[in-house]
């Protein structure tokens, strides 16, 4: 693994760094098309989103309980220690996540994810790109250098248009394989797939080990809010903020 530049990510809010080897990036794909495979009855949450091309599979939550390489993944190695060097001590995982954004998929709209998160305000997130991710097929774009506070946000919980609109936006364009980090305060957005192919990412979340083991809670959180909250209509929900600009099956 190449140093770590902690000083970029201080300063921006964001890191790109690539510490896997070839044969692991075949294995990250082989994991993530196992969970995809899953059936909807499980304890993992899977979502689904309308596309041109049919319904199709937009997330997947809460599955390291049950895939054992992607459980060590993600809670040891060089993921968990680069996200303990970011947060200046040692991490613990929050939250996972897959992304499928497949072919003809919908984008997210400007947010910070700190006002999705519950029960502590620092976390730091990692986009693993599991396909080549690129401008044409909705790759993450980021805003340097404001990860400081939260910004206004508007009745979907992201970020308010006129802020959006002042903003310096840069795409990152992520090969398979290597590892976006960013703060929770940092804004990104990212567009739909207009591509023929899909464009996967995983991202687990983590927060500073003093603060807790919250994974657990977290999901009980969000199921709960989940059941509380009214649907939005014309919306997909897989997020404690409606960011995601997917169409309902
Ligand atoms: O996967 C993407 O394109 C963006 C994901 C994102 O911003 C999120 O899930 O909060």
């Amino acid at each position: 693994m190449n140093e770590l530049d902690v000083d970029h990510f201080h300063r921006t809010g964001w890191l790109l760094t690539s510490p896997f080897f070839a044969e692991r990036v075949k294995d990250l794909r082989s994991w993530v098309d196992d969970v995809q495979s899953w059936p909807d009855e499980g304890d993992w949450l899977h979502y689904r989103e309308r596309t041109e091309y049919g319904p199709r599979l937009c997330r997947t939550e809460n599955f390291v309980p049950f895939h054992s390489q992607l459980r060590q993944l993600l809670t040891a190695g060089p993921i968990l220690e680069i996200a303990g060097a970011l947060l200046g001590e040692p991490a613990l995982l929050y939250k996972e996540k897959i992304n499928y954004k497949m072919a003809g998929g919908a984008g997210y709209a400007p947010h910070q994810d700190a006002p999705a998160y519950r029960f502590v305000d620092t976390h730091v997130s990692c986009m693993i790109a599991i396909d080549d991710s690129l401008v044409e097929n909705g790759c993450l774009e980021v805003v340097s250098g404001h990860h400081e506070k939260l910004l206004p946000v508007n009745g979907r919980g992201c970020i308010v248009d006129e802020v959006v609109q002042q903003m310096s936006w840069e795409a990152v364009e992520v090969k398979a394989g290597d590892v976006l980090w960013f703060h929770s305060l940092t804004p990104h957005r990212s567009g739909p797939n207009n591509s023929a192919c899909d464009r996967r990412a995983m991202y687990p979340t983590f927060n500073a080990a003093s603060e807790g083991n919250l994974r657990q809670a977290y999901y009980e959180q969000k199921l709960r809010e989940f059941n509380e909250t009214p649907r939005t209509a014309g919306t997909v929900q897989v997020s404690l903020i409606n960011d995601f600009e997917g169409r309902p099956v």
